[in-house]
């Protein structure tokens, strides 16, 4: 930003970003304009449809007991298809636990994703084949992953953006902070994408910040914040590609916050039902991105049952790829906790595991645990 810029540009738009209307009826809106052909309208819906069916799929598995947990993305297929639908094959997303639909937009096997919840192995994929990080488990990590990355990018000439996917609760943590604040600093072409999905588990928004909008946090840091509807795919679109385009012009960072819903319960280990009312999840339930998307594609004429049917094929036969990676899937050797860890571990690093394997005994099965043995955690 230039010393005599204003810094008013850098605050959102009083109300978010939004093309289509809750009746899927567009309406353009200045400075966001949609670069988008027919075939890019039904590759939108094709992937929304199979996020959700492949996070049903998910969230099954967990029921069925083949996965310990499970963090469903649904209500927030247009924020997440959206955003990594305009990002080019170079560039890098960096997801929270979340991000099963920026997976497939990134050409993730979404089965490849589940050992994570079903502990058999951190992820089964090559991060560096698809551009898209490994889950991050604690919140806002994968902030200061993505801003470094993309400082280190800057500094080896490569052309690239990257995205950092984190929640709103995470903006109440140190990580994002830092990472939007270096990322700043330095002109990175990263770009924070925040799904505000109104809770950090329990807690709502409004028990998480006094900013009157987390994109009003931008500001702080010296970059645009921008807000859209993240129930819009085609906002979201608009809004992202604005943000991706200036970081790869070198206009620097930005913070998009998509104002989104989580409709199932944080976890499948939580109960919504605890904190949230029937009639907030009624109100949302009628913004329903892949219901609103449909509507407008229907009265463009781009959607017919052909192609219904063939997304939806293509979405059990994703979903039947799931099961049988995922089904009875043998757990590894418990002893690779140890592995990779650290070049030289400490004493203490290596009593721990001394321990578990004393714990697991020959066979491999857990020990009953000795009471004297065990250390206080
Ligand atoms: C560093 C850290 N602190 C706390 C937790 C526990 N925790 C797990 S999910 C979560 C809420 C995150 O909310 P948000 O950032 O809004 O993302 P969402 O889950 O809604 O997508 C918390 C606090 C954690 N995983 N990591």
């Amino acid at each position: 930003m230039g010393i005599d810029a204003d810094p008013s540009d850098l605050l959102p738009s009083a109300e978010p970003v939004r093309l289509l209307d809750e009746t899927g009826t567009l309406r353009e809106v200045d400075g966001f304009p949609l670069d988008l052909k027919e075939d890019d309208h039904r590759a939108l819906y094709r992937w929304m449809v199979l996020s959700r069916r492949v996070d049903r799929q998910a969230i099954n598995l967990q029921r069925q007991g083949q996965l310990g947990v499970y963090a469903s993305l649904l209500g927030q297929e247009a924020a997440q298809v959206g955003s990594a639908y305009v990002l080019a094959e170079q560039d890098w997303a960096f997801p929270s636990y979340r991000e099963m639909g920026v997976a497939l937009v990134r050409g993730v096997d979404p089965a490849s994703t589940l050992h994570l919840f079903r502990g058999t192995w951190f992820a089964d994929y090559d991060p560096h084949r698809h551009n898209f990080g490994l889950p991050s488990i604690p919140i806002g990590t994968q902030a200061l992953h993505a801003a470094g990355y993309a400082m280190a990018a800057k500094l080896d000439g490569r052309d690239l953006v990257t995205v950092a996917y984190f929640g709103d609760g995470a903006t109440s943590e140190g990580d994002p902070h830092e990472a939007m604040n270096f990322a700043a600093v330095y002109d990175a072409a990263c770009v924070f994408f925040v799904q505000n999905n109104q809770y950090a588990i329990s807690v709502p928004l409004s028990k998480q910040t006094k900013a009157p909008t987390i994109a009003h946090k931008a500001i702080g840091y010296g970059m645009p914040g921008y807000r859209v509807d993240g129930n819009d795919v085609l906002a979201t679109c608009a809004v992202m590609r604005k943000a991706v385009d200036r970081a790869r012009n070198g206009g620097g960072p930005s913070l998009v916050e998509a104002v989104t819903y989580r409709m199932e319960s944080h976890t499948t280990a939580d109960d919504a039902a605890r904190y949230r009312t029937d009639e907030e999840l009624a109100q949302w339930r009628r913004r329903d991105p892949i219901a609103r998307f449909e509507a407008f594609l229907n009265a463009e004429g781009l959607l017919d049952d052909r192609l219904r049917e063939e997304i939806d094929a293509e979405a059990e036969r994703l979903a039947t790829r799931m099961r049988e990676a995922v089904y009875d899937a043998p757990h590894g050797d418990p002893m690779e906790l140890f592995d990779h860890v650290y070049v030289d571990p400490p004493a203490r690093f290596a009593e721990q595991r001394d321990l578990l394997r004393r714990e697991l005994g020959e066979g491999g099965a857990p020990a009953t645990p000795a009471g004297g043995e065990r250390e206080a955690s």
